[in-house]
């Protein structure tokens, strides 16, 4: 395999979270996954054996206070004993009954204030854990025209944002992630990339947008976000997934391969960019997963989602940039979409193999995992958890 090839595919990293892994789904009903994971230590025993096959995915993305610990430097410390490190923390401001009318953006100061300290408490969180990122995803919104002041409700968010931004490390990055709707149906109070960005461009320099795939309108063109966004410095990150009509529903290149093969390839065109910032901004996005599995086997529905991106990110990869710019520069419309077919028709997997050797890695993953034991184990050992239904609850922490 030619050099560059190989070194940017094994230096490719994607972050699985740790609420992939225990059972959460819809909110309809929660079906409970046989071995899935009870706490954030078999979370993170499961992500290891992501990682095990994988070779390319050693963060674990946190939920604050789903996966509250009393001691993160142990918690550190188990992680790194598995090969992995804490990716973004994910602050929780929903799900308590305070939030009814909005977190950072409630009318009520004192709510206000009390969602504003979670945040804060998660960016300590952040330095016990030697974090980066900060990831923040808000529910806040209204229902019915006339709930609430819209302006004041963007004020307020403005306001809340810029006071965690200030308390962040240097070398930290805020990253706001924005959703069309849901489960604020009227007004959701950062409803597109252009309120998340406007924010974070008045904010200050660490606050950086994240896309979350599943959180657009049918039909909007997500690679041009990602190309407009890396262009300014200002993606952050993403959160993976596949939508057929609402949210993080499917596994990440399953409905939508073409697409996420098309926003590997404007991260490709990016890293490679002549301009500074542009290249800059693109060696620094968080590549996060973000599905709440329901009917899928936990671990296997991650190690699918990883490989689903590996494979996206390989045919971007194979694009054959010079003939693609040539083919622009003569407006050859239709030459030009062909370069970019021919690399998305590549079939890569048995590039992949070779590269899981040359990785020192089995060259089948799914097929090493089933033939492995690990679900039957954890099948085992951890037993069938049934009840819960649409988020987990704050679990019971192992001293
Ligand atoms: C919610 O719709 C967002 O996608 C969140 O990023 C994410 O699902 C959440 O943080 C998990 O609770
Ligand atoms: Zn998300
Ligand atoms: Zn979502």
């Amino acid at each position: 395999m030619n050099a560059d090839l190989l070194q940017a595919l094994s230096a490719q990293r994607i972050e699985t979270p740790s609420w992939g892994y225990g059972n959460s789904g819809t909110r309809f009903k929660t079906f409970a996954a046989p071995g899935a994971a009870r706490d954030i230590w078999e979370k993170l025993d499961d992500a290891a054996e992501v990682q095990r096959l994988t070779g390319i995915a050693p963060g674990v993305a946190l939920h604050i206070p789903w996966d509250e610990v009393e001691d993160y430097g142990e918690l550190g410390k188990y992680a790194a004993q598995r090969g992995l490190t804490i990716g973004a923390i994910n602050p929780n401001v929903f799900q308590d009954e305070e939030y009814k009318l909005g977190s950072v953006t409630n009318p009520d100061e004192a709510v206000r204030e009390r969602a504003i300290a979670h945040l804060l408490d998660c960016v300590e969180v952040m330095k016990k854990t030697g974090s980066r990122d900060l990831s923040l995803w808000f529910a806040d919104g209204t229902n019915y025209a006339g709930q609430d002041d819209l302006r004041s409700r963007k004020h307020r968010m403005r306001a809340g944002l810029k006071r965690v931004h200030d308390a962040m490390p240097d070398g930290t990055r805020m990253l706001v992630e924005y959703k069309l709707f849901e489960p604020a149906f009227y007004a959701t109070d950062l409803f597109d990339w252009g309120a998340a960005y406007s924010h974070c461009l008045a904010i200050g320099e660490k606050a950086q947008v994240l896309v979350d795939l599943g959180h657009h309108a049918q039909g909007v063109n997500i690679e041009q976000i990602v190309a407009f966004l890396l262009d300014e410095g200002r993606l952050g990150g993403f959160h993976f997934n596949a939508r057929r009509y609402g949210d993080d529903d499917l596994i990440v290149g399953t409905s939508n391969p073409f697409e996420l093969f098309c926003i590997y390839a404007e991260l490709v065109f990016g890293a490679n960019s002549v301009d500074d910032l542009t290249r800059r901004t693109a060696q620094n996005v968080a590549y996060m997963i973000d599905q709440s599995h329901n009917i899928e086997p936990k671990v296997e529905a991650m190690l699918q989602s990883v490989l689903n991106c590996q494979e996206a990110y390989a045919k971007a990869l194979l694009i054959d940039r010079d003939l693609l710019k040539e083919a622009q520069g003569q407006g050859d419309v239709l030459a030009a979409h062909r370069v970019m077919m021919d690399a998305f028709k590549t079939d890569v997997r048995p590039l992949l193999m070779e590269l899981r050797v040359e990785m020192d890695l089995n060259p089948e993953p799914i097929q090493a995992y089933r033939a492995g034991g690990y679900q039957a184990k954890v099948t085992r050992d951890r037993g069938t958890q049934t009840g819960g239904g649409g988020y987990p609850v704050k679990e019971k922490v192992r001293s």
